[in-house]
């Protein structure tokens, strides 16, 4: 059995000869012009990525696998069915679907690194109640740089051919200890004082994660945020967050930097913040006008939503042209729960879907009038139990209880600087938010 980094080190001396030779063979090749570049670099072809493709029409591939064939072959946790985030991430940095042994070996290897240092949850602990979470987390995620292999190895001097092997250090450590930071997060803001349990070495990433969230008798919400992690591995490397964390990397900050920075970004509404903008929307839709909804019904609220300048969130997308196939993956796991078809949330996601990309046609400004994953993500996580979320109400966070509060996102008196630099951060990378 292999480890992670013994896979790696068969896979890159051939990808760093790769990379030399399109340098060479290719430097003059032309990629764009300057419509790309006056729209935000929509459709501006300028990175290189090989992890995974998006098809407008077909969707997300990672390495060459749909999302059905990675459900297929991507081993599972012991008793679970859904693939788990560390075979996903093994197959994202090998292009090799691993074997039972060395996604387990890897679930062990992260859970034994899953531990925060003491400084780090002293600090999380002193943060107040009332911060955002995803500010609190993007902190936290910066401090754990304190440990930086990549740093301490930089300092002594190494070659750059070197650099990946303490990259990789670093970025194992993170992922490994992000179970234990966003669950303590979760627990102060939300649960103060209730004890969280230790890690369990004999458990994947996920199976922690639910554990120290405070869920971890629940299989079927453990499983639900397997498949969800394992989807959200990666989304063509150009979206929001990753590019910002390519971005901030290629200057040598740390991995820890780069991934505080991509969670910034992803913490705006019209990118990761879209799966709560969704629910808070969805409850809001449920206490106006109630659960046993008619298509009429949402159509109606669905143009009141347009009219009144706001986006439908959870609809369109960057670079798809087609509903999310990760949005329909995640319906088809609601499918097959009796539980789940139960809820009155999941129903009416269900129904919107059956109306709102033709609402968005006939309102005619988003190139994709199709749902994408945050549509529902957030709506399944509200009826697992995770109900808490916070919202901005005219630059302070309120944590909101009742669906029926007004919008909260209130981008209208943030300054204007704030706007164009969300919109920018948004449109001004490569895939957009997707
Ligand atoms: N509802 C209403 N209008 C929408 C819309 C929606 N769901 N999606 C796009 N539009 C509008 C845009 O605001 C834009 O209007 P302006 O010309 O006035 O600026 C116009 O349609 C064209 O936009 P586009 O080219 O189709 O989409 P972009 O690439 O600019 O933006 C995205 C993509 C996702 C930000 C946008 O579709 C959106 O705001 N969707 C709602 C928020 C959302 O679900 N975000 C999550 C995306 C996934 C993720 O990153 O997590």
């Amino acid at each position: 059995t292999k480890s992670l980094k013994e896979a790696l080190q068969e896979v890159i001396p051939a990808k760093q000869e790769q990379l030399r030779k399109l340098k060479t063979e290719h430097s003059q090749a032309v990629v764009g012009d300057v419509e790309n570049i006056i729209g935000g670099m929509r459709g501006l072809k300028a990175m290189l990525w090989e992890a995974s493709v998006l098809d407008p029409n077909e969707g997300i591939r990672f390495h060459g696998l749909s999302i059905p064939e990675c459900q297929k072959v991507l081993p599972a946790a012991p008793g679970g069915k859904e693939m788990t985030a560390e075979s996903m991430l093994w197959l994202l940095m090998t292009g090799r679907v691993p074997t039972e042994a060395e996604s387990r070996q890897l679930s062990r290897e992260l859970a034994e690194k899953g531990d925060l240092p003491k400084f780090v949850e002293q600090l999380v602990d002193s943060f107040p109640q009332t911060l955002h979470p995803m500010a609190q987390l993007g902190m936290g995620v910066a401090a754990l740089n304190h440990d930086s292999a990549f740093q301490a190895a930089y300092e002594k001097g190494i070659k750059k051919s070197e650099y990946w092997t303490h990259t990789l250090e670093d970025a194992l450590n993170l992922i490994a200890r992000l179970p234990a930071l966003a669950a303590r997060i979760y627990r102060n803001v939300y649960k103060p004082g209730t004890p969280m349990p230790a890690i369990n070495k004999d458990l994947d990433l996920i199976g922690n994660y639910s554990a120290l969230l405070g869920f971890g008798d629940n299989h079927s919400l453990t499983e639900y945020l397997r498949l969800y992690i394992a989807l959200h591995g990666d989304h063509e490397g150009g979206n929001a967050s990753a590019h910002t964390s390519h971005l901030v990397g290629s200057t040598l900050a740390d991995p820890y930097l780069s991934y505080a920075a991509a969670l910034f970004a992803l913490a705006g509404p019209l990118h990761g913040l879209a799966n709560q903008e969704v629910l808070r929307w969805q409850l809001a839709m449920q206490a106006e006008i109630g659960s046993d909804v008619s298509h009429e019904q949402i159509k109606e609220y669905l143009w009141k939503t347009l009219k009144s300048g706001q986006v439908v969130p959870g609809y369109g997308h960057g670079v798809l042209r087609q509903a999310d196939p990760r949005f329909i993956a995640l319906q088809e796991f609601c499918d097959s729960r009796p539980e789940l078809q139960q809820s009155p949330v999941i129903g009416l996601v269900k129904k919107t879907y059956e109306v709102a990309p033709g609402v968005l046609k006939e309102h005619g400004k988003t190139k994709n009038p199709y749902p994408n994953v945050d549509a529902t993500s957030g709506c399944v996580l509200h009826h697992y139990g995770l109900k808490e979320f916070k919202a901005i109400l005219h630059g302070h966070f309120r944590c909101l209880e009742s669906p029926g509060m007004p919008h909260a996102v209130c981008l209208g008196s943030s300054p204007w600087v704030a706007v164009g630099a969300a919109k920018i951060s948004v449109n001004g990378c490569i895939g957009k938010a997707h």
